[in-house]
């Protein structure tokens, strides 16, 4: 009886919708659900130029996401100091600069520390960069023994041997699969990575990361409409540009932020937040980043917002199995980013993140690219795996499982060689 009674209160509290066994994966039961259209202002106003977009219709659905969804940033910049750790010409066997730019910010007696390992091209003036955040640290992207090995804390990972939540040599290299830097460099772009838990330590704790530099006295947690975690790494975006855009070498560069999966949903909302990104780029990056939400197709909000409490903002729990109450969906994340290049990635194997989601929400964004002569989505039809629609508003779908691999990154430098050159 008593293990009955625990029974029933433990489906009461994870009810069979919100958990990952028992996703929704039919497309048959996908309900019906109206999508919110990004020509239309809240009031009902039908938008038919760019200029009006621009100044109505692109801030109201901006200031719905930051409130509803992933919570406001603090109006004030922290005061900043950044350092040169590390530079060697000769990297890469000769063919590219490395920097490792450490960044403090402080405020009253805080302070946090970032580390951004840059790699340049040594051949090419201006090189465009990609930058995006790593999941276990600047050192396992390369195997080059110069690059620092963070201290900050890290989630355990079994497969790659990382316990006590701290970063060891062991995993130099680790994930350099996803980090093609020869070819990156040879294709004459550069790139700049930081480890995402030096901004904010992916656990629900917000006692540490960047959050607790912007806290009134006595204030231990962002209020319902303010920054969760994946705004606080989109923070770290905008303060990486802001050296980029200072730096000598760099300052002429265009910017095409990037991100998978998490970290895609952050660059999502970065380059939404961030106009001086040129490109961005959204690697599976699902529910929450690309994926629409209203299908509630794979992971739901409810499933995210159990699973990871501090990603959004406290306000987007009332979505909870509650989709419909929301006016807008992921598509008007994407719109924001228009006319800017902007290139939407899924895996076939990627169900949990719903690729045909994530192509809609490409589909759905295709207007507002189209006011600004830019091309976008041309059919609700999705394309073949592997078959690539590089416009400027682009998609593909490969075959394989959630991850970053040699031909999405093939695809992003052929479609950074036409949009961004
Ligand atoms: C999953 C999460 C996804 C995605 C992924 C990742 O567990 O449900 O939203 O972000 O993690 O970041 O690898």
């Amino acid at each position: 009886m008593k293990l009955l009674v625990h029974f029933t209160l433990l489906l009461f509290l994870y009810p069979m919708s919100s958990s990952k066994a028992q996703a929704l994966y039919d497309e048959n039961n996908v309900p019906f659900f109206k999508v919110p259209n990004p020509l239309t202002t809240f009031e009902g106003e039908k938008i038919s130029t760019a200029s009006v977009w621009k100044n109505k219709r692109r801030p109201e659905i901006l200031q719905y996401f930051t409130n509803e969804v992933y919570g406001a940033f603090p109006a004030h910049k922290p005061h900043l100091s950044s350092k040169i750790l590390e530079k060697d010409h000769n990297a890469l066997g000769g063919m590219a600069k490395r920097l490792q730019i450490e960044q403090t910010f402080s405020r009253d007696n805080k302070s946090l520390t970032f580390t951004i390992l840059l790699y340049l091209p040594k051949e090419v003036a201006n090189a465009p960069i990609f930058l995006g955040y790593n999941f276990f640290g600047n050192h396992t992207v390369t195997d080059e023994t110069e690059v620092l090995v963070s201290t900050a804390w890290t989630n355990n990972n079994a497969l790659l041997g990382i316990t006590n939540h701290t970063l060891t040599e062991q995993t130099r290299g680790a994930k350099s699969s996803r980090w093609p830097l020869t070819q990156i460099i040879e294709a004459g772009y550069g790139l700049a990575t930081i480890y995402y838990g030096e901004v904010d330590p992916d656990k629900n704790d917000f006692s540490d990361g960047i959050h607790a530099l912007f806290y009134q006295n006595g204030q231990q947690h962002p209020k319902e409409n303010e920054w969760g975690s994946i705004a606080a790494w989109a923070w770290g975006l905008h303060r990486t540009m802001d050296f980029l855009e200072r730096y000598e070498e760099t300052k002429n560069s265009k910017v095409i932020v990037f991100g998978h999966s998490r970290l895609g949903k952050a660059a999502l909302w970065a380059g939404a937040n961030d106009e001086r990104f040129a490109a961005v780029i959204s690697n599976n990056s699902g529910c929450g980043g690309a994926a629409m939400s209203k299908r509630t197709y794979g992971e739901t909000i409810a499933t995210i917002n159990q699973r990871f409490p501090h990603w959004f903002c406290s306000n987007f729990q009332k979505y909870n199995n509650n989709e419909t109450a929301l006016e807008v969906d992921q598509h008007q994340l994407l719109a924001l980013i228009a006319p800017r290049p902007l290139y939407i990635a899924s895996a076939e194997e990627d169900r949990w993140a719903d690729p045909k989601g994530e192509f809609l929400a490409a589909y759905y964004a295709t207007p507002v690219y189209e006011l600004f002569k830019k091309k976008g989505i041309p059919s609700l039809e999705m394309p073949v795996t592997n078959t690539p629609i590089l416009n400027t508003l682009a998609y593909h779908i490969r075959s394989g499982k959630h991850d970053i691999t040699e031909y999405d990154w093939e695809q992003y430098i052929k479609w950074a060689n036409r949009f961004l050159r």
